[in-house]
């Protein structure tokens, strides 16, 4: 049904310029402020207020900090492409210290972000990108002859709020990584994330790099209702970091039907089956990159689609910690509730579909793992079977050449 908020504002002068600055028609606008409501999981009616507040309020003061990282995170904001992402985030925010951006240097940008914090003082969002050293007094990151704890503490004392943004300053990330050398238990410069340089908790917005789509949806939050959105237990936004990526994953119909890819280039990889054999960690990290995919360019635009397993970038503990090729920890066999059902094409056992009713119907809920994990062997004896059926042939036929 149509939404009649929406409609309502369809005529409004207002949105009209709104979409103008962002070369947007109207509708365009307002169907991008639609699917900005429906990320943020907000009620029906909220499209209408999200347009309005991007429309209309005053954009809050950024101020963004670089530390260690690659800055991937700056990266992926600009590169978001179609309908122009990185044009919406600035029109909705008013970047005001940004190393990687400015133009200007030493002193001059000093003064900046000195004048935006005085200027918007309690007002303005620090978002923080990349790990903070700690050890050896943090002497390992220092800027305009201050380390990045001196600045962030500085900087996030008359926040009104702080995001971390990134997997390196939600918990450390990439620069976190203990090597593997006898008695090593910290990274060489004490890496670290923002919540626990300010001892308090942040929000965090994870993935190396994250989905701009979730730093933006987090900044609508705050634009349209003045709070940032409710977040899980690592300060992660539940919008986007509910749900397993297992249970959204395009090839969760192979997982179930213990379809997967042995090797890379192997037969199951090139019909696209699942990854899990390979170390997908989708079954133990919540993303929502199989449902928004990044840069807005189309289908297949998200790791598991474009054939590599998920590295569990979003996911302490999993991420840069777990060897890329170790196999995930399975957190929940559910099946997904809307992707299409198994279709079992080899014959490889019952589909995790059966085997749940089986298991309703017994009353025993493990039922459900057992197919799953007979199913995850069964897929080696399908692969061993293949194998030995492909020798015999070539065999057979190598035997008719000679003749
Ligand atoms: Fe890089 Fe950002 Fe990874 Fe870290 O993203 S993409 S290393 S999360 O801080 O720049
Ligand atoms: Fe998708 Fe990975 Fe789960 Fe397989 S293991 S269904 S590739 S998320
Ligand atoms: Fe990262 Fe996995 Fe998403 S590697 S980008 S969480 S698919």
């Amino acid at each position: 049904m149509a939404n009649q908020n929406l409609i309502t504002l369809e005529q409004d002068e207002r949105i009209e310029a709104a979409a103008a600055r962002l070369s947007m028609d109207r509708r365009e606008f307002l169907q991008f402020c639609a699917a900005l409501a429906t990320t943020l999981g907000l009620p029906q009616g909220a499209d209408a207020a999200v347009a309005e507040a991007v429309a209309t309020k005053k954009r809050p003061s950024v101020i963004w900090l670089h530390f260690q990282e690659c800055t991937g995170c700056t990266e992926s904001i600009l590169r978001a492409e179609h309908p122009t992402l990185e044009k919406l985030i600035l029109d909705v925010i008013s970047l005001d210290y940004h190393e990687t951006l400015f133009a200007a240097a030493g002193h001059q940008v000093e003064a900046a972000r000195k004048t935006a914090m005085a200027e918007n003082k309690g007002k303005y969002i620090l978002v923080v990108e990349g790990a903070i050293p700690t050890k050896d007094g943090g002497v390992y990151c220092k800027i305009g002859g201050k380390t990045a704890i001196e600045l962030l503490k500085e900087c996030a004392a008359d926040a009104a709020a702080v995001i971390a943004i990134g997997s390196c300053a939600s918990w450390g990330g990439m620069p976190s990584t203990i090597p593997s050398i006898p008695g090593a238990t910290s990274s060489p410069t004490g890496s670290s994330g923002v919540d626990k340089v300010l001892g308090k908790p942040v929000v965090t917005i994870p993935g190396c790099p994250p989905n701009p789509y979730n730093f933006l949806s987090t900044v609508v939050h705050f634009l349209t209702f003045g709070k940032l959105p409710e977040v899980d237990d690592k300060g992660r936004p539940k919008f986007a970091y509910s749900r397993l990526i297992h249970e959204n994953c395009e090839r969760r119909a192979h997982f179930d039907a213990g379809r997967f890819a042995m090797e890379f280039g192997d037969e199951g990889h090139r019909k696209g089956h699942c990854l899990y054999k390979l170390g997908c960690k989708g079954p133990e990290t919540y993303a929502n990159c199989s449902v928004i995919m990044f840069g807005d360019a189309g289908a297949g635009t998200w790791p598991v689609a474009c054939g590599h397993p998920c590295i569990g970038c979003t996911e302490q503990g999993v991420g840069f910690a777990k060897p890329i090729h170790t196999v995930a920890k399975l957190k929940n066999i559910e099946p997904s509730a809307f992707l299409p059902r198994i279709v079992e094409e080899k014959g490889v056992g019952a589909s995790l579909g059966s085997a749940a009713v089986l298991a309703a119907i017994a009353g025993a809920a493990a039922g459900g793992g057992a197919m799953v994990a007979k199913n995850l062997g069964l897929s080696h004896k399908a692969e061993a079977l293949e194998e030995a059926k492909k020798r015999e042939e070539a065999k057979k036929s190598g035997e008719k050449t000679e003749v």
